[in-house]
């Protein structure tokens, strides 16, 4: 009986302990402070989006990127200093565009609401508000993420999968981050928008292992098609990674992933596995696209909370570019 009692105390304790030291993010944190906040960003990136809506899916894949680099703190928006180079300045960041957007968002928050939003939180916003603008799901962001005052270069190659991940690598990385693989087989959903350089998959069609082959697992009559659009050593063009409807967010990433026309081996990976390849299959055939813009919205506020800085910690950058 003691026992049991002593047991319940040292549950409580812990509990205790944690809710103490990690505040947690809250839908309508800034109601007070920046009442507006969300329709500021909301009715910014619906301008920028309007004139250039290839600008939309970078700034999902941006929110991606900060999350899983020393979690959603807005690292990814910081500029090199003078001792080291920035995350953005890394390989798989060489792809990344849409700062010039979240510093324009900001300046709009800054004006009416000065130091309180983080960048962190505004990128949040605006990845939903991208995804919602391609005629994707919407929904409820808990805010309160402080920004984070370190970048580094180094930290990215560690931390994002690569395309060539298979899945063993894949789970590996999201199980780092927190997410499951569920989560990771939906948040590839992502690649239902926007384009990818040639270079992220070009090893699939020109001498995959060394004998002037391509991966069997890419559809043997879609290779010829991306040989067409890449040729061997193109650095530049862009390819749509959903093509016909890389601008609307969609459930179509699944048909081609299912037919073997997933972009990346990543993509391809999906199907090596029960739980993800389920889901791929189940998505592939009938409709059920609001079970997956449902299951995108739960995902997307988990990633979301990778290791977040609150509460004190963290500072609310001024200039998304560089610390205060
Ligand atoms: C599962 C691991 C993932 C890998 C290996 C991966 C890899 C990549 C690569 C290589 C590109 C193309 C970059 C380029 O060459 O221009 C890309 C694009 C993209 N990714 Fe992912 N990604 C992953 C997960 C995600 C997640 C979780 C999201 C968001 C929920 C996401 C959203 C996007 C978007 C929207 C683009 C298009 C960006 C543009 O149009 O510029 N990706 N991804
Ligand atoms: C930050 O660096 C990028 C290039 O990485 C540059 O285009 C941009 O102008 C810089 N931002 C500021 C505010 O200096
Ligand atoms: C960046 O990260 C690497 C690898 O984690 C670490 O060795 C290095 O000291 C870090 N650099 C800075 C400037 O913090
Ligand atoms: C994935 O790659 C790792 C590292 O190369 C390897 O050890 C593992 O066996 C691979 N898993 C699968 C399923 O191919
Ligand atoms: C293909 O790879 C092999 C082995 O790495 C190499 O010897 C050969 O030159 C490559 N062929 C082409 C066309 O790049
Ligand atoms: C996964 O597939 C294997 C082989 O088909 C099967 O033995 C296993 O029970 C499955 N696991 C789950 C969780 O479905
Ligand atoms: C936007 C940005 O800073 N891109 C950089 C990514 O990294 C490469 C080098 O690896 C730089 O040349 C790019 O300017």
């Amino acid at each position: 009986m003691a026992f049991k009692v002593i047991a319940v105390f040292v549950l409580f304790l812990a509990v205790l302990t944690i809710s103490c030291n990690a505040q947690s993010l809250k839908v309508g944190f800034y109601e007070k402070t920046c009442p507006n906040v969300e329709a500021i960003v909301k009715e910014t990136t619906n301008t920028i989006f309007s004139r250039a809506p290839t600008l939309a899916a970078p700034i999902l894949r941006m929110h991606f990127h900060d999350c899983f680099v020393r979690g959603c703190d807005g690292s990814v928006l910081l500029n090199a200093t003078g001792n080291g180079q920035a995350e953005k300045n890394a390989i798989p960041n060489q792809s990344l565009r849409g700062f010039g957007s979240i510093d324009r968002v900001k300046s709009a928050v800054e004006k009416k609401c000065p130091g309180v939003v983080s960048c962190a939180d505004i990128l949040a916003l605006a990845a939903r508000d991208a995804v919602s603008f391609l005629n994707g799901p919407s929904w409820k962001v808990p805010l309160g993420r402080r920004d984070g005052r370190v970048s580094n270069f180094s930290e990215v190659l560690s931390n994002l999968p690569p395309p060539f991940f298979n899945i063993t690598q894949l789970i590996a990385s999201f199980a780092a981050k927190g997410l499951n693989s569920k989560d990771l087989v939906v948040l590839s959903g992502g690649h239902t928008i926007g384009t990818s350089h040639c270079t992220s998959f070009s090893n699939r069609l020109y001498n995959f292992t060394g004998r002037g082959d391509s991966d069997p697992s890419l559809d043997s009559e879609y290779v010829p098609r991306l040989m067409n659009k890449c040729r061997p050593g193109d650095q530049t063009t862009l390819v749509e990674m959903d093509p016909g409807s890389f601008k609307t967010f969609d459930e179509d990433y699944y048909t081609l992933v299912a037919k073997r026309q997933g972009l990346f081996t990543s993509d391809s990976a999906l199907l090596d596995d029960n739980v993800t390849r389920d889901y791929v299959r189940r998505h592939a055939i009938s409709s059920q696209r609001s079970k997956f813009f449902e299951d995108f919205a739960v995902s997307m506020v988990k990633m979301g909370n990778i290791e977040v800085l609150t509460g004190n910690n963290g500072e609310i950058r001024r200039q998304c570019a560089f610390v205060n």
